[in-house]
Formats: C-alpha cells, sequence, structure tokens
C-alpha cells in the first residue's frame, strides 16, 4: 500500500510558505522525533535550502532516546542546520529556541524596524502551533491532535522585535518510499481518508514483535514470548481476543484491534518507540533501489524480448547498459 495524502489547502499554503520565506530570517522545522527521516518534507527543504535553520525532533518525549542522539548527530552533520531535541513539556526549551534564533541573527531583533522574523514549519500535527504557544507565552494559536488544523500562515508576536509565523503542516505530492508513508501515517500525520488502519497495525505490529521494542509491546498487551513469533495477522487477531474486539456474531473486530494499538503506539502506552534509525534508512534506500532496477531490467525485456541477454545479466537481471549492444 502506497500513503499518499496532499489535501487541497496545502497547495494554497505551498504558495504562501514560498512567498513567506522570502521575508523571514531563520526557519525552525519541526521532525517527528518518532520518524525524523520520513518527516523531513523535500518540498519544504526546497523552499527553506538558503535558510539558516534549526532542526527540532519533536515530540521527543515519546521517543527512544539512544536513537534521537544518533538523529542529532546525522543532523548536525547537515549544513546551515542545527539541530536540538523538542518536547512541548520542557521547560528550558522557551528559552533556548530564543536564544539560539538571536543567536542566529544577530542583525535582527534590535529594533522595530528590524524584527526578528521566524517562520515554524513541518509535517502535520508535529507540534508547530504548540510549540508557537510556548514561546509566545499564551494560547494564541489553534492546536489539536489530528492533521491539518492550521490551515493558513498567522502571524504572532513574542515582543515588538520578534516576529513568528505559524504555518500549515505540509505533506508533499508523492511519497516514494513506503515507510515514509507507514511512519507518518502511525505518527498521525496522514489524514484518516488516506489511511488503512488495518494494513497500518500489521505493519507496526511486525515492526515491534522483531525489534528491540519487544518487551514493552509485550508488557502492554501481557504476551508470552511464544506470541512473538505468531504472524502478525495471527497476532493482531490474538490482540482482538484478548481487548474483547467482537463484532455480533462471534467475529473478530479488526477495525478495533488496529486502531487499539496505533493509538497505544501514538500514547506512548508501550514505551518509547523510534521508528527508524539513519542505518535503517540506508538499507531500505539500497533495497529500494535494487527492486526499481530490477523493474526497470525486467520492463526492457518486455520491450525488447528479441535482446540477447549474456549469463551474466540473467543471473544479476540487470541488463548490460555499458557493452554498446543496447
Ligand atoms: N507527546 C507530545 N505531544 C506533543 C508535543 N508537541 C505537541 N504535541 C501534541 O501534538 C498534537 C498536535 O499539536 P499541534 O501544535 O496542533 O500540531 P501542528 O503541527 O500545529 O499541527 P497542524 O496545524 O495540524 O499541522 C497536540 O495534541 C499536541 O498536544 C510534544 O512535544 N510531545
Ligand atoms: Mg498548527
Amino acid at each position: 500500500m502506497a500513503i499518499q495524502w496532499f489535501p487541497g489547502h496545502m497547495n494554497k499554503a505551498k504558495k504562501a510558505l514560498q512567498e513567506l520565506s522570502e521575508e523571514i530570517d531563520i526557519v525552525i522545522e519541526l521532525l517527528d522525533a518518532r520518524a525524523p527521516f520520513s518527516s523531513c518534507n523535500p518540498l519544504i527543504q526546497n523552499i527553506i535550502r538558503f535558510k539558516r535553520t534549526i532542526r527540532i525532533l519533536n515530540k521527543s518525549d515519546l521517543a527512544d532516546p539512544e536513537v534521537s542522539k544518533v538523529w542529532l548527530e546525522y543532523f548536525n552533520q547537515q549544513e546551515n542546520t542545527l539541530a536540538i531535541l523538542g518536547d512541548k513539556d520542557n521547560k528550558k526549551q522557551r528559552d533556548k529556541i530564543i536564544q539560539l534564533c538571536k543567536k542566529l541573527a544577530p542583525a535582527r531583533g534590535t529594533s522595530f524596524e528590524k524584527p526578528l522574523r521566524v517562520m515554524i514549519t513541518g509535517i502535520p500535527n508535529v507540534g508547530k502551533s504548540t510549540l508557537i504557544n510556548q514561546l509566545v507565552g499564551k494560547k494564541a494559536a489553534k492546536t489539536g491532535d489530528v492533521p491539518a488544523v492550521t490551515k493558513a500562515n498567522q502571524r504572532l508576536y513574542l515582543n515588538d522585535t520578534f516576529v513568528i509565523f505559524d504555518t500549515p503542516g505540509m505533506m508533499w505530492q508523492k511519497i516514494r518510499y513506503p515507510q515514509i508513508g507507514y511512519h507518518l501515517a502511525i505518527c498521525n500525520s496522514i489524514g484518516r481518508n488516506a489511511l488503512d488502519e488495518e494494513l497500518l497495525a500489521l505493519y507496526l505490529i511486525e515492526l515491534l514483535q522483531t525489534s528491540k521494542y519487544q518487551a514493552g509491546f509485550s508488557a502492554r498487551y501481557k504476551l508470552k514470548p511464544e506470541h512473538l513469533t505468531l504472524s502478525p495477522d495471527n497476532l493482531l487477531d490474538l490482540l482482538a481476543n484478548k481487548r474483547g474486539c467482537m463484532i455480533t456474531g462471534g467475529k473478530i473486530d479488526r477495525q478495533k484491534i488496529s486502531e487499539i494499538v496505533i493509538q497505544d503506539f501514538r500514547s506512548g502506552k508501550m514505551g518509547v518507540i523510534s521508528l527508524e534509525t539513519p542505518e535503517l534508512w540506508e538499507q531500505w534506500i539500497s533495497e529500494f533501489v535494487e527492486s526499481e532496477e530490477q523493474e526497470t531490467a525486467q520492463e526492457e525485456a518486455r520491450i525488447h524480448p528479441e535482446y540477447e541477454y549474456s549469463e551474466e545479466e540473467q543471473k544479476t537481471n540487470k541488463p548490460n547498459t555499458h557493452n554498446g549492444k543496447k
């Protein structure tokens, strides 16, 4: 299943973000600490390319701290970027972010005529408006635990010389790697109408039963070690039985148990969990490239059935494009 979600208002939001980016000094991009690579929006990257950027791995209270440390190193190696962890309940974060902004643009924020202008961007539901409310010290921006609460840019003032812009959560038109779609959906950044909760739950269960997060998963649902070796499909049925998710006639309510498992993950009921690491992404990308190459080779074979493949090409399933035959 390839998850894609780019509702109409985001096209307008993209243009507005482009315009706004021309008049701001600093960009704060919020990433979801549980899925930092998946939450890096290529559309936003393109728009903010030349801007000084602070990347906040937000909702870090729900992510595995060991993995977050690795991600921080990964992002801090990138040009023009400073990465920190974010957590709405961290009392020190407001002052830290304000200081960082001032440090990155020392010539701004010095007078009413030269305010420091900061734009907060990121995927839907990652916590942009919540952070803005924390920065300005009051509930000025609307928040809520569903994607696409903010629909248009909003200007807010920390004081006369510090302006912050809230922006709508942005997705992009085509998600290339299926894992990105799954991870964003599991973290609640994709609209419900674009999802199949049962497939999401099966993906999540497979990840949990085979990962270092087995213990938290087992504890939540009182699983025995042998349950972890069941297929995700059978394990979902077992969880449904344990939670009494049945529909009339004694049939299993897979939709209901799927929603429960996803919600338990989102609210941290199985412990702190990170869905991805830089190492895993390296592996997924190389697997993806390999499968794309195989598809291209098969397509070529279909188009040129008369082409005589060498022994080596037949073995690797890749046409030799360097020998002048093609
Ligand atoms: N656990 C946790 N929840 C957070 C954190 N920051 C925000 N949230 C919650 O995430 C949900 C979404 O927050 P918003 O601030 O509305 O997110 P947004 O990025 O503005 O969302 P859109 O406007 O829809 O794009 C709310 O329920 C917040 O309480 C955090 O650091 N940790
Ligand atoms: Mg918002």
